[in-house]
């Protein structure tokens, strides 16, 4: 015991003698709202069935909240939940740790009190400060209850991938990337140029390297010719030993505006064109299907490059689908789905690539191809703070059952290791976008990266070179 948790002990059982005041330890603790300290906010009694002498409303401005004093005997990881009403509709609130790192937590319309849940705090032993913050307002609050984390359970990551066929090399890979899950995460980069930059600036090279197939998109090599080089440098960072994930920013087959504000380069957004992937899949014979297929076969010719390289591919096509900015979500989820399984038929039953492991990248139920298309489930992150993301990690977790492995396949922020081993957020690899995040100190400071990149939790290049050796050992 340190001279801190003693003197919160002490303080605590001199509390105790007067009024109990909660200590967070190893069981669940309330906290009721009404003796937190309130700003622009009222204790209230008229709605029935609160806890305690009463609770918390008249979040009605943006700087409205509720300020919780939180003890805790040591740095722990703890669930938190919220007890409230929602009695004006659907609300959000803000939460807010130690005026760091903030999580918006969604209160549905309710007609009495009800629990939600606020994620995971990771509370420093001593004092800690919870805010709930007005954001959208008009809600009620009881109480917010804080329960020691269950240790996260053993990992039961399928050991096939879901290709039957696939090669040596993708199971040698997918049978490394297994023995490392929960140990350790693989950095990552979007384009070489910028692992590179990494390199320069943090003395490591990142483990992954991802790759846009986007200039190869039909719709593209029509207006500026075969100017990608994306399979090139992906066979380069594999043959000094690096691991390789492949994106496709997949320009609309047909249907570009090309306008001043939408111009042909933006076509895989929505906003850039009228191809309506639900119409085209509606009409397997018609001339837009015939496109659609033409663009995929297209895109298998570079991946059979890699494939004839040796290169196993992290393949992560349809990404983002359930945001609806990239037409191949725009039309909700059947047809991202549809597509998705024609791809996966195509790429590997008619083309034979039998180098990809196959990557999904959203994180909601609804839009989940299924457990027999999918080895790696994934998200992408856009957050400052070089946060643990554990949000979106546990929910991946629960996508994919625990039997599909999980990945930050694009983030702005490269997360701190040390927050990722607290909140046990177990990501299999984190990959950084390039241009105005790598390079921007707002997403990642210099010395941050450099801290990340140094860190013993985090594999790079150097340290990945056995990759092979280890993977082919547990086939
Ligand atoms: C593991 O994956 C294979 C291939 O997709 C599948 O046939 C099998 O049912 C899966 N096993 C479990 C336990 O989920
Ligand atoms: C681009 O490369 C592909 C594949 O090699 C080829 O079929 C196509 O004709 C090329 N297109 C142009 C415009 O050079
Ligand atoms: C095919 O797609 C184009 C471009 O989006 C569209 O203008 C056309 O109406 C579509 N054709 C059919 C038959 O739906
Ligand atoms: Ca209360």
């Amino acid at each position: 015991m340190t001279r801190l948790t003693g003197l919160l002990y002490g303080l605590a059982a001199l509390a105790s003698l007067t009024t109990a005041k909660p200590v967070c330890r190893d069981e669940s603790t309330k906290f009721e709202a009404e003796d937190a300290v309130l700003s622009g906010t009222e204790i209230l009694t008229t709605q029935s069935g609160f806890s305690g002498t009463g609770y918390v409303g008249g979040f009605d401005t943006s700087t409205d909240k509720i300020t919780f004093t939180i003890p805790s005997s040591s740095t722990k990881l703890y669930d938190l939940s919220i007890r409230y009403a929602g009695i004006y509709g659907d609300k959000k609130t803000t939460v807010i740790l130690n005026s760091g790192a903030s999580t918006e937590v969604s209160l549905p319309s309710t007609d009495f009190f009800s629990t939600v849940s606020g994620g995971q705090i990771l509370l420093n032993e001593g004092t800690n400060t919870l805010e709930i913050v007005n954001n959208w307002g008009w809600y009620l609050i009881d109480y917010i209850l804080i329960t020691p984390s269950a240790k996260r359970e053993a990992h039961n990551i399928n050991t096939s991938l879901v290709n039957p066929a696939a090669s040596t090399e993708a199971k040698t890979l997918y049978a490394y990337l297994r023995s490392i899950y929960g140990k350790k995460i693989l950095s990552g980069q979007q384009d070489l140029s910028y692992a590179n930059y990494v390199a320069t600036l943090t003395g490591k090279t990142p483990a992954l390297v991802a790759s846009d197939l986007i200039d190869y998109s039909p719709s593209r090599v029509a207006y500026q010719g075969n100017v990608s080089q994306a399979v090139e440098e992906a066979i380069t960072h594999h043959q000094r030993g690096g691991l390789v994930s492949i994106l496709w920013h997949w320009n609309a087959p047909a249907g570009l505006y090309d306008t001043s504000e939408n111009p042909w380069w933006s076509g895989f957004y929505t906003r850039a064109t009228d191809f309506d992937i639900a119409a085209t899949l509606a009409d397997p014979t018609g001339a837009n299907y015939t496109v659609l297929i033409r663009d995929i076969d297209a895109i298998a010719y570079q991946l059979k490059r890699l494939q004839n390289a040796g290169v196993p591919v992290l393949w992560r096509p349809l990404h983002e689908a359930e945001g609806g900015w990239f037409w191949w979500g725009a039309k909700g989820a059947a047809p991202a789905k549809a597509l998705y399984h024609i791809l996966y038929d195509r790429l590997t039953n008619v083309h034979g690539l039998n180098n990809l492991i196959w990557v999904w990248n959203s994180v909601a139920q609804d839009w989940y191809p299924g457990d027999e298309v999918v080895d790696i489930v994934s998200a992408d992150v856009y957050a400052q703070g070089n946060g643990p993301m554990s949000v979106q990690y546990n929910e991946l977790v629960v996508l994919g059952n625990d039997k599909k492995l999980v990945a930050a396949a694009e983030v702005g922020a490269a997360p701190k290791p040390d927050l990722l081993v607290a909140y046990e957020a177990h990501w299999l690899w984190f990959c950084v976008w390039g241009d105005s995040f790598i390079n921007n100190a707002e997403w990642n400071s210099p010395a941050v990266l450099t801290e990340i990149y140094n860190h013993d939790y985090v594999l790079t290049l150097d340290e990945i070179q056995d990759w092979k050796t280890i993977g082919a050992a547990q086939l």
